[in-house]
């Protein structure tokens, strides 16, 4: 082992880190210099990896799950030669650099997930070892084709992270070996040493998870490669290596202080710390020859690994075509043509949670990648694959996951399968409790993942269950996230479409909110609704010529506001009804569209049973609100729509003065 040049790559770590940190006057040294050794032997001696071939399904995966320390990642992948160059990382933190704060997938070759909010990344992690274990048991042969582990270096406050700490027990459940978490227990964080606010013991904790877990020094080298062998060598359990670090060092004033995790060392103190390293003290950025040369001399054994691995995957192919078919399927964008959608009648009652089931079930065969589950929900979320087993240490062929009562953990697993590769999942619970997995939301939404959510139970027409469990924010709350597409369907035929919409998604994630109580499927006015709905609303009933009033409706809202109209339609009203499953899609629809729908003239209502906020831009400020600006209460459904407004009755009687 060239154990000089580990040491010269880990000095070149330490001084990409502190000069970028300096220069861009932000950043976080502390980590990157304290794990730099750590950092090395990851990138040259333990990953599987070609940096001439970023995107090798095959790979060994990283995920920094410390986001912040950044600069470790970016030195890592410049020295290792990544396409990312030595001006990028003289560019850290600027605007449009492949070297941004924090570590964005799609930003910068080689970051495999984006991480910075704590936790996150580690159950990341977890998503992709399933993700590893589900392809393996579908494809692999004698010829193992997907054979790779999934490494994360986390510190304190990922394992402070509740998140962390869900998935971390679904891990150690599922017995992942191929999954290897380094602790960096520096026990340093923000506001100074974790003895003020952290004093469990992290190891035993991992254990009781049942994992394997061992201990070290972040220094020791062989150490370190000694405990990753043992790490491989458990196949049954994944692995925490807790190794003790000192933050921030090589510095020689201010190794284990606090002030070095998120500020610059100064002038002063980097010239110390070069000194002290023994580079030259007045030349920045400097990555010595020794430092530059071990990576470079590792290009070759990566080359033959990945060549190696081509060798197989084409035997593997002429061996077995039909599976080679199925991977190309897998690999490929989604051709949704051996999908088989259900027909719904006109007439028929379904709520529309039991139609998604349906849906699912139909699409399922067709859709080999479509992979997903419940946290514990999934008898009334609808979202059991039948026939496709359950996926568990000893069933890892099962399409259907237990996610257990984890909402954040899904959210965040499900980003890592999704970032694998080869799947497209989907999880699931009530829309109320969207609000425990909403950092993970927003980080698909971020990433560009598309993820499905299957949201039921979507409004206080759940009923008996009460306030805690009935949403009332949850749709205004997940429409505000960017690129998170929201569809509330009003029926089983729109359920069947908006899985569609969803499945064609390829570029972000997409949220169901579905109805516990049956609605009826109704007939549509637009005859191309389903073209329409990619406009976000259709006409869904209408008297014909221009309308006196539109009523917006959406979800079971549209049942409502059919019933309502048919009411007012004795009294020879001009009324139409609007379905609108995505009040996004609307808003960009273009302008001609919407106007024809909802003509100027007309008067306006919504009807959501949910908050209004938000429904002004669709129905202008002077639209009348049938929304509910409250929390909801514990009563049969029928009982709450009565106090609230919520029956026909009662909407064509807030509507009747709009008519005169
Ligand atoms: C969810 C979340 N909460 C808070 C933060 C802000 N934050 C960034 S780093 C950090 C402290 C992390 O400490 P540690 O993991 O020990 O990192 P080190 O000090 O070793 O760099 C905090 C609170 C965050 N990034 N994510």
């Amino acid at each position: 082992m060239n154990t000089r040049g580990i040491q010269d790559a880990a000095t070149a770590v330490r001084v990409l880190t502190m000069d970028a940190v300096q220069k861009a006057n932000s950043g976080h040294p502390g980590l990157p210099m304290g794990c730099a050794e750590l950092g090395v032997l990851l990138y040259g001696e333990i990953l599987k990896h070609n940096p001439k071939d970023p995107q090798w399904i095959n790979r060994d995966r990283f995920v920094l799950s410390a986001g912040h320390g950044s600069m470790l990642l970016y030195s890592l992948l410049h020295l290792s030669g990544y396409p990312l160059s030595l001006e990028d990382i003289k560019n850290f933190r600027q605007s449009g650099s492949k070297t941004p704060g924090h570590p964005e997938y799609g930003q910068t070759v080689g970051v495999e997930t984006t991480t910075g909010p704590l936790g996150q990344g580690v159950a990341n992690a977890v998503g992709m070892a399933i993700a590893e274990r589900m392809l393996a048991a579908a494809f692999n042969t004698d010829k193992k084709i997907i054979d790779h582990y999934t490494y994360v270096l986390a510190g304190d406050g990922d394992m402070m992270e509740g998140v962390s700490a869900e998935a971390s027990s679904l891990a150690g459940h599922l017995g992942l070996g191929k999954l290897i978490v380094f602790y960096d227990s520096n026990r340093i964080t923000i506001e100074g040493s974790t003895d003020l606010a952290f004093s469990e013991d992290v190891r035993n904790r991992y254990e009781a998870y049942g994992w394997q877990t061992l201990e070290g020094d972040a220094y020791d080298i062989e150490g370190i490669l000694k405990r990753v062998d043992t790490a491989k060598r458990e196949a049954g359990k994944p692995t925490l290596i807790l190794l003790h670090s000192t933050i921030a060092k090589g510095s020689p004033n201010k190794a284990g202080s606090h002030d070095t995790h998120g500020s610059p060392l100064g002038e002063e103190e980097i010239r110390a710390t070069k000194k002290a390293l023994g580079v030259p003290e007045d030349e920045a950025f400097y990555v010595s020859e020794q430092a530059g040369g071990y990576f470079q001399s590792k290009q070759d054994g990566w080359t033959q690994s990945h060549k190696a691995w081509q060798e197989l995957f084409t035997a593997w192919s002429k061996e077995n075509p039909e599976k080679r078919k199925a991977w190309d399927n897998r690999f490929g964008s989604l051709d949704l043509s051996q999908a088989v959608f259900p027909e719904f009648k006109e007439g028929d009652k379904m709520a529309t949670r039991k139609a998604s089931g349906v849906v699912l079930n139909s699409i399922a065969a067709g859709v080999p990648r479509l992979v997903g589950g419940s946290a514990d929900l999934a008898s009334s979320n609808n979202t059991l694959i039948e026939g496709s087993g359950s996926f568990q240490a000893d069933s890892p062929e099962g399409r259907n996951m237990h996610f257990g009562i984890r909402e954040h953990g899904m959210g965040a697993i499900v980003n890592g399968m999704a970032l694998h590769g080869g799947l497209r999942p989907y999880c699931a619970t009530f829309l109320v409790f969207s609000d425990y997995m909403r950092p993970s939301i927003r980080l698909a939404a971020l990433m560009g993942l598309p993820v499905i959510y299957v949201f039921t139970h979507d409004s206080v027409f759940l009923g008996e269950d009460g306030p805690t469990h009935e949403p009332v924010e949850h749709l205004a709350a997940l429409r505000i996230i960017p690129n998170l597409l929201v569809l509330r369907p009003a029926d089983a035929q729109e359920t069947a479409q908006a899985w569609r919409m969803a499945l064609e998604r390829a570029d972000g994630p997409t949220a169901l909110a579905l109805t516990r109580q049956n609605l009826t499927v109704f007939a549509k006015d637009d005859k191309k609704w389903q073209v329409h709905c990619a406009y976000g609303a259709y006409i869904a009933s209408d008297s014909g010529g221009i309308p006196d009033v539109v009523l917006v409706a959406t979800g079971s809202e549209v049942n409502l506001a059919l019933e309502a109209k048919a009411l007012l339609d004795k009294a020879g009203e001009k009324i139409r009804v609007v379905s609108m499953p995505s009040r996004e899609l609307f808003l960009n629809s273009p302008a001609e569209y919407r106007n024809k729908l909802i003509p100027e003239s007309a008067a306006r209502v919504v009807l959501e049973a949910g908050v209004s906020m938000g429904w002004a831009e669709v129905g202008g400020a002077d639209a009348l609100m049938v929304a509910i600006d409250r929390f909801g209460e514990s009563a049969p459904a029928a009982e709450i729509a009565e106090h609230l407004g919520f029956t026909a009755e009662a909407v064509a009687e807030r509507i009747k003065p709009l008519l005169s």
